[in-house]
């Protein structure tokens, strides 16, 4: 990392189109050995291995393996949940299957009138389960959070105030309506938002003693290994359809929703809102936020390698479209808000374009938009994609269209 003097002098960011550097991807249909992959087999058994390795080792950084002895509890569950429309309940995962160990808190809204298991969404929030929900009966979680006096968050703790406070980009009634169900997870119960050197959440289960290495996981990993420690729950319970599992995630979490997709074939479709840098944009655009501002500004959400391509993104092995690639061929969307320009609209559309080519190759109907489509005009095929008009948020337009995704997919209609 550079010197805060160094960092003081960083160029401004970039939003000019014109002034994006020339730079050449790599193709993730030719392996390292500069192979071209041409069967479903081969991307199988050698390249996207190989993707996947990079992505570990110079990005995110390796997790461990999930505990194969973890406690999963209900601690609370309620029938006639949002007016009698949903089934609700409280589960808790003990990673270590100790009580005494780092637990996180699972809140699942079922549609009541379900006569078979249910697929569902399921997505880390910022500020703890009890801010995506308006019913007040939803525990409070204790743990530490981000300040914000706007979300009711005082002293790093969520407060009374603080229910109800994401609601609106949670439409829990509407995605009930649908037939879906929700599991909603605080992204701090797996590893809190900061920098510690690693010392709290999962990683003092593993890395008590150390920090990860250069190529060991940071913040993000350990958040897609939660999300993948919760499928392990929900592959338990009889209500929901485990196989229809939709990953999601905003923001950050958005960047976490496609690594656990990247991560583990059990989730099978993958939805990242408003990603940007780290997630679904190019970093060799260097437009909006650059690898430079990312890793100074959160240095515990990639692994330390991730560093050695600050201003260096063209010695990067790997380009974001490549971290698409790896979910083919299951269903992926991608979206963007006009005014969110730091996490780069177009260079988010060119991942999801630029890993069609791997999408085509495993017979899926791949993408289908050669440019940019206009605002509000989603692109849905196996892959998909928007634009919307407003700012970096999650929208009831966003979850139409997620919805409507997974009707395709999931429900064939
Ligand atoms: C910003 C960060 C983005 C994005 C965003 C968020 O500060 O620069 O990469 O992750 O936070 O998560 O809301």
């Amino acid at each position: 990392l550079l010197t805060p003097a160094a960092h003081a002098q960083r160029p401004k960011p970039n939003y000019d189109e014109s002034q994006v550097p020339e730079f050449k991807l790599p193709d993730p249909l030719v392996t390292q050995a500069g192979k071209k992959v041409d069967s479903a087999e081969e991307w199988n058994k050698v390249r996207r291995p190989e993707i996947l390795e990079l992505f570990e080792t110079e990005v995110y950084g390796k997790s461990p393996a999930r505990p194969e002895n973890m406690l999963f509890e209900v601690t609370s569950v309620k029938n006639d949940a949002l007016g009698g429309k949903a089934i609700r309940k409280e589960v808790s995962v003990y990673f270590s299957g100790k009580k005494a160990g780092p637990r996180m808190d699972l809140l699942i809204y079922l549609p009541a009138k379900a006569t078979k298991p249910v697929p569902v969404f399921m997505g880390l929030n910022f500020y703890g389960n009890h801010t995506i929900t308006d019913e007040t009966d939803v525990q409070i979680n204790g743990n530490w959070m981000r300040a914000s006096k706007e979300k009711g968050i005082v002293d790093h703790k969520a407060t009374e105030d603080s229910r109800g406070k994401s609601s609106s980009r949670w439409p829990i009634e509407t995605i009930i309506d649908r037939g879906y169900g929700l599991v909603a997870i605080y992204c701090g119960d797996i590893d809190p938002d900061y920098d510690d050197g690693f010392k709290n959440g999962v990683h003092a289960l593993f890395n008590s003693k150390q920090k990860p290495a250069p190529d060991e996981w940071g913040t993000i990993s350990a958040w897609a290994w939660g999300l993948s420690c919760a499928l392990d729950y929900l592959e338990t319970d009889k209500q929901i359809d485990a196989s229809k599992v939709a990953v999601i995630g905003h923001s950050r979490l958005g960047k976490t929703s496609l690594w656990a997709g990247a991560t583990d074939p059990r989730f099978a479709l993958v939805i990242s809102n408003d990603s940007g840098c780290g997630g679904a944009a190019l970093s060799r655009r260097r437009f909006g936020e650059t690898l430079h501002v990312i890793n100074n500004a959160f240095p515990h959400w990639f692994c330390d390698n991730f560093n050695k391509y600050i201003d260096k993104e063209n010695d990067l092995p790997v380009d974001q479209h490549m971290l698409i690639s790896l979910i083919a061929p299951r269903p992926v969307y991608v979206a963007s808000a006009e005014d969110d320009q730091w996490a780069d609209p177009k260079g988010e559309f060119l991942s999801v374009k630029y890993a069609e080519p791997v999408y085509k190759l495993l017979g899926t109907t791949g993408f289908g938009a050669e440019d940019m489509p206009g605002v509000n005009k989603p692109v849905q095929k196996q892959m998909g994609y928007h634009i919307r008009t407003g700012k970096h948020d999650v929208t009831d337009f966003d979850w139409q269209q997620y919805l409507n995704f997974a009707d395709q997919h999931f429900q064939g209609s």
